[in-house]
Parts: C-alpha cells; sequence; structure tokens
C-alpha cells in the first residue's frame, strides 16, 4: 500500500501520499488541497468534507465541525463545557465519552468523537484511493502536542474503524521539521541548526525548538497554547458585529445558531481580507429578520480587539526555550506555518518575541501532511527512504508501577522523565513469585492539564513458572515509550541462572601462538527461559467495540455509495430526458414520424412526471425506468446512425473514385 499522511486540522485537513518520484498533496473531488474537517448527517445519507461544508448552514444542527478538538475526550473532560460554545449540533455522553446527537437517517442517533473522526477518515481515504487510484492502507497521523495518550489512541481507533492501519501517530510539529529536515540539502554533519517552529492554526498554536544535523532531528522542546487560533479571531469579529448588530436592530442575533454561523463566516472573510488590506468589509445578507447587514473592520481595529490573544504570545515560546535549554540567541531560524499566523499583527509579535525576523522556508498549509506522509514511508516496507532518525520529547514524566511481591523491594520507578526522548526502550528486572500486574502512570498528576487521567495503561503478565525449589523468579520487561509515544510493555520473560563455560580472554604478549590451547571457566548467566503473555489494559477501545464500530461504519458507508448511486441514476434519467426531447427536435426529426413524436414527447413527459412522484425509489427501479426510456433512444439513434454511416460511405467512395 502506498504511504498516506494526515495533517488533522480543526479547520481543514491536508493529505498526501508518497509515490517512487516523491511526496505528493492529494486533492479532493472539487480540486481542493484542504478538505474541510466536517461530518454532516442527513435524512439519507452523510455529507462530508466538502459536501458537509456547503450543506453546513442549512444543516446546521446536524453538522459536526470542531471534533478534533475533543476526540478521545471523556464527556466529563472540563474541556469539553468549554468547546461545547463551538458546537451546532448537541454534545452528547456515548459509553462515557463525548459524542455529538444528531437527526440522521429520520431518527435521532449518537455518535462518539471516535466515530465521527472515523468517519472522517473513511472519506479521506476514499478520496485518496479515488484521486490516485492508489491501496491506501498504512497511514501516519499528526496531531497536536497537547492531545493525551487517551486522545492520541482515539484517533489510532479511529483510523482502525475506517480501515486504515496507524503505522505512528505523531506531533504536528514534528511532522513539518521531519519534512524540512529530510528535503533540505545544506544541513551540516557536525554542528547541529537550531530552529524553532511555530504553528498557528484554526484552534491552538504550538510551538517545537528542534536541533537538525543530516538525517537527524531532535526535538529539544515544546509548549502550546490550546486555545489560541484563527477561530478565536473570527469570534472576535463576529461577537463585535454582533454586538453592533443588536444594538442597532434591538435583536439578539447570537440565540440563532445559522444567524451567528453566517455571521462567523463573514468574520473569517474578513478577517483574511485584513490579512491583505487595511480595511475590509462586512456584509451578511438577510442574517436575521431579514436584515441585510453590512459594515466594515480596519486592521488596526482587529488588532485592538485580539489584544488579549496578543499578548500570549510570548508564553510557549518562551517555555519550549526553556525545556530546550536554548535561549533566543542559539535560535538559526524561526519558522512558521499555520493558516492562522497568516494574521500580520501576530507575525509582528512572533517576530518581536523572538528578537529575530520569521522565515518562511515550510509550506504554510502542506508541510505537516508532507512531513507524516514521509514518516509513514519510514514504516513502510515496500518503498526505500533517505534513512532519517528523530526523536521526540516527553511532556510529562511516567511512572511504571507493579505488585511488590518481595518484601523490601522497589515497587514502582520513573521510568521515562518528562524532557526525556522518545522512542525509547529500558528493561528492568524484578524478583518475581508468581504472575503479576503492572501498571504505568503519570508521576506528577498536579502538572497535568485539568481532566487528563492519571493512570495511563496497565498489563497482567501471566505465565511465571517458579523452578522447583525456588520461592522467587528473575523477571525481565521491556519497558518501551513508543514511536507514537505511548507507555507500553514490549515483552516479558523469566530468566534463570545457568553455569556455562566461557573462554578466557588470552592474557599473554603479543599474538596469540599458534599452539595456544584456550582456557575455559565456569561462569553464572542470566538466560531466557520462558516468554510471559501480556494483556494490555489502555485507552485504545477493546477490540468488540472496534469490530462493531468498524462494522456499523462499513455499513453506512455501503449506504452512503448506495444513496449516491440512486442519485447518479435519478440525475442520468433527467438529463436523458432533456437529451432526447433536444434531440427529437433536432438531429432525429428527419427519422421519427409525427405520430412517432408525438408519443415518445409524451413519454418523455409522463417520465417526468414520474421522477417527481418517485422522489425515493430503489436503485434497481430508477435503472428500469432509464432502460426503458434508453431502449426507445436507441431505436431512434439507430436510424440516425445508420444514415450517419451511410453518409459517410458515400463521402469515402466519392474520395475514393
Ligand atoms: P488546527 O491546527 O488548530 O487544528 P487547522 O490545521 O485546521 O487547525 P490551519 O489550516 O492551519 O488550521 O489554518 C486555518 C485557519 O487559518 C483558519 O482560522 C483560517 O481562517 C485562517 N486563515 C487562513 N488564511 C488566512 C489569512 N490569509 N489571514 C488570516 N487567517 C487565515
Ligand atoms: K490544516
Ligand atoms: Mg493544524
Amino acid at each position: 500500500s502506498a504511504p498516506f499522511g494526515i495533517d488533522f486540522g480543526n479547520h481543514n485537513t491536508v493529505v498526501a501520499v508518497a509515490k517512487n518520484r516523491g511526496i505528493d498533496v492529494v486533492v479532493n473531488e472539487v480540486s481542493n488541497r484542504a478538505t474541510p474537517t466536517i461530518v454532516g448527517f442527513g435524512q439519507q445519507n452523510r455529507a462530508i468534507g466538502e459536501s458537509g461544508k456547503s450543506q453546513q448552514i442549512s444543516n446546521i444542527k446536524n453538522t459536526v465541525d470542531n471534533f478534533k478538538r475533543i476526540v478521545g475526550l471523556d464527556y466529563g473532560h472540563p474541556d469539553v463545557k468549554k468547546e461545547e460554545p463551538f458546537f451546532t449540533t448537541k454534545l452528547a455522553d456515548v459509553d462515557g465519552q463525548v459524542g455529538a446527537k444528531v437527526r440522521f437517517l429520520g431518527k435521532e442517533e449518537t455518535f462518539s468523537s471516535v466515530q465521527i473522526a472515523a468517519m472522517y477518515f473513511n472519506k479521506l481515504k476514499s478520496t485518496v484511493s479515488k484521486e490516485t487510484k492508489l491501496n491506501i492502507n498504512d497511514v501516519c497521523i499528526s496531531v497536536p502536542l497537547w492531545y493525551t495518550q487517551q486522545q492520541r489512541h482515539a484517533v489510532a481507533d479511529a483510523a482502525r474503524i475506517a480501515g486504515l492501519n496507524p503505522v505512528r501517530i505523531v506531533n504536528d510539529l514534528t511532522a513539518a521539521a521531519v519534512g524540512y529536515g529530510v528535503f533540505k540539502t545544506d544541513l551540516p554533519e557536525d554542528k547541529p541548526v537550531n530552529i524553532a517552529l511555530v504553528d498557528i492554526g484554526h484552534s491552538a498554536y504550538e510551538v517545537s525548538i528542534v536541533s537538525l544535523k543530516k538525517g537527524e532531528l531532535k526535538v529539544l522542546g515544546s509548549a502550546y497554547d490550546k486555545f489560541f487560533g484563527g477561530r478565536d479571531f473570527d469570534y472576535a469579529i463576529a461577537n463585535y458585529f454582533a454586538d453592533e448588530l443588536d444594538a442597532k436592530h434591538k435583536t439578539d442575533v447570537r440565540s440563532n445558531p445559522k444567524s451567528f454561523s453566517r455571521m462567523l463566516a463573514s468574520a473569517e472573510k474578513l478577517k483574511k481580507i485584513l490579512s491583505a488590506n487595511t480595511q475590509a468589509p462586512y456584509n451578511v445578507e438577510s442574517v436575521i429578520n431579514d436584515i441585510d447587514y453590512s459594515s466594515s473592520m480596519t486592521r488596526d481595529q482587529l488588532e485592538e480587539l485580539v489584544q488579549p490573544l496578543l499578548d500570549r504570545v510570548n508564553v510557549p515560546i518562551e517555555q519550549a526555550l526553556k525545556q530546550s535549554g536554548l535561549s533566543k540567541d542559539d535560535l538559526d531560524f524561526v519558522e512558521v506555518i499555520g493558516g492562522g499566523s497568516r494574521v500580520p499583527s501576530l507575525k509582528e509579535r512572533l517576530a518581536e518575541t523572538f528578537g529575530k525576523p520569521l522565515s518562511f522556508h515550510l509550506n504554510q498549509d502542506e508541510s505537516i501532511a508532507k512531513g507524516a506522509t514521509f514518516i509513514c514511508a519510514i514504516h513502510s516496507p515496500t518503498l526505500r527512504v533517505r534513512p532519517f532518525k528523530f526523536t521526540d520529547v516527553n511532556e510529562f514524566s511516567i511512572t511504571y508501577q507493579w505488585d511488590q511481591q518481595v518484601e523490601g523491594d522497589d515497587d514502582h520507578l520513573e521510568v521515562f522523565p518528562a524532557g526525556s526522548s522518545y522512542p525509547s526502550t529500558k528493561v528492568i528486572t524484578l524478583e518475581r513469585t508468581g504472575d503479576f500486574n503492572v501498571s504505568a502512570r503519570y508521576t506528577n498528576v498536579k502538572e497535568l492539564p485539568a481532566g487528563t487521567p492519571e493512570e495511563i495503561a496497565s498489563w497482567k503478565i501471566q505465565g511465571v513458572k517458579l523452578a522447583d525449589g525456588q520461592s522467587t523468579i528473575s523477571v525481565k520487561a521491556k519497558l518501551r515509550n513508543n514511536e507514537s509515544g505511548f507507555a507500553s510493555i514490549e515483552s516479558a520473560y523469566t530468566v534463570e541462572e545457568v553455569e556455562v563455560e566461557e573462554e578466557i580472554p588470552y592474557e599473554g604478549e603479543g599474538e596469540k601462538p599458534e599452539d595456544y590451547e584456550p582456557q575455559y571457566k565456569k561462569v553464572k548467566k542470566l538466560v531466557k527461559k520462558d516468554d510471559l503473555s501480556i494483556t494490555t489494559k489502555d485507552a485504545a477501545l477493546p477490540q468488540d467495540k472496534l469490530n462493531e464500530y468498524f462494522e456499523k461504519e462499513a455499513q453506512l458507508t455501503s449506504t452512503d455509495e448506495l444513496v449516491f448511486k440512486i442519485q447518479n441514476k435519478r440525475n442520468e434519467i433527467e438529463e436523458y430526458i432533456y437529451d432526447f426531447r433536444s434531440k427529437l427536435d433536432g438531429i432525429y426529426a428527419p427519422f421519427v414520424s409525427e405520430k412517432e413524436k408525438e408519443d415518445l414527447s409524451e413519454l418523455l413527459m409522463n417520465a417526468e412526471d414520474w421522477l417527481y412522484d418517485h422522489e425515493d425509489a430503489s436503485l434497481g427501479v430508477y435503472t428500469a425506468k432509464y432502460e426503458e426510456l434508453a431502449s426507445k433512444g436507441n431505436l431512434i439513434r439507430g436510424r440516425y446512425q445508420s444514415a450517419e454511416n451511410e453518409k459517410e460511405e458515400a463521402a469515402r467512395a466519392k474520395k475514393e473514385a
């Protein structure tokens, strides 16, 4: 399968695939290089991506956007309350997880955030396989720094539900930096280049400090502001005009979701215009109570409106620098990406904070997707890629804990401290009396963002067999902070001490004499005895739930496809009627009698009425109708065609004569 990468954005998502020639962004069905992150639920089918966006306002109560913000969160998570105002659907509790309540296929339904993300990924997958004709399976998905382990598992699960194999979940900026490092040809081999990467998107702002050498990237530190992005600008603008409108017309535009959504859409438009102009108009036609609202804003006014945000620009930068151990002066470049960073006042603040000019060597909208695709290609067995090593950095310390089975032994260890790099592995040895449990948890609960569960995962380790007459046995466990940052146990096995003969190294002067007799000594060595079985319980969905969601998704997809085919067939009938009618008056006219023409016209008129009366017939019924018309049409076309052929024959004969 072709390596596939997703930059999962809150506003829009960019996808790319790797081919032998390189990495290409894939355009969607309307040739856009980014697809709106939207899932709409309709009477008959879902409208995902572009079609969801175009129906958003008319189907506002059943259209879910913004879901990247809540994927994998428990319903009780404090951020769910903070995100609720950004949704136009109702949020719901789905088995303890957050989800959305919508009207779909004529009834009320709830879908978990993971299912909604899966629907979206599935749409991306089908877009890519249609556009590229490539087989898509392995995927690397980029997520924000602030995604918890639970959310990363949720994204991986969503990919699985969509029939994809998530080979790696990677931080947005790490993906961008990998793409930068791989394709930058002038990197030094010895002294690393230090780069600050900044991404300001629709909803969040992230900073990573990385060091880059030829073939190698290290993330040294990172930080974020989870509530800082383009949407905050849109809301500031829309709220400003909503106040103005309410005061002028004594309305409450915010209480009408459709009206306010249109205010927001116009706010985004104005914001973009202000990135290139110092003044911009603001228009919303018949926004509420038939009011055509128009106004305008200057760039300075916008800057004033978002002052509280601008005043926070420095915070993540300082945090990331601190974690990296570098100072501003150590930075060679400040690279900026993300659509939200196009606001001039933001760029000014960034440059001011870093005390140096900003660079734009990376594609602002596509570098994350391309980097993620390259990372997927690294994991692909079929594609050879340039060797490139990279590590990311842990935000929080992780401690492993186990049953204390031997008095006096330690029962926990901080294995992966905050600031340490991953992927990494550590082998621990424990004295055991039998099967046991291990768990991984965050070391310092107080440092965690509110709502993050303390426990990360737990494992049942089974199969411990004691040797005769022994009361304990040593167990080695390979603890791994894996590629996606998940705390895991890769393997566990018992070891036993055996006596082996070992050659004593030659200790004489100079070369070994030819007739040297090797000397042996008996040494005690630990060797592997039994492999132990590991049963994992983590934030990933249990297999049966995953299967259930997978089957449901497959079923919804085939329903969507059927609806799509039916709509196409209806359109074909409609087009056939118009085409046939116009040909009866045109090229077919010499080949039909008056009576025939009358009958056919009536047939077409009846077919038109029939279509009107049969809004939702089955595919079979529409197909039969189409064929009925086509058989009549083919008869006449046959006459026309043979006359044409005769004409051609005659012309050829004349030419040859
Ligand atoms: P996130 O990273 O927060 O999940 P995202 O990846 O979808 O979101 P981007 O695609 O990087 O976000 O950027 C989208 C944001 O950029 C939107 O808020 C959009 O309005 C804004 N934006 C795009 N172009 C401009 C522009 N010319 N001026 C100002 N803002 C812009
Ligand atoms: K994006
Ligand atoms: Mg983004």
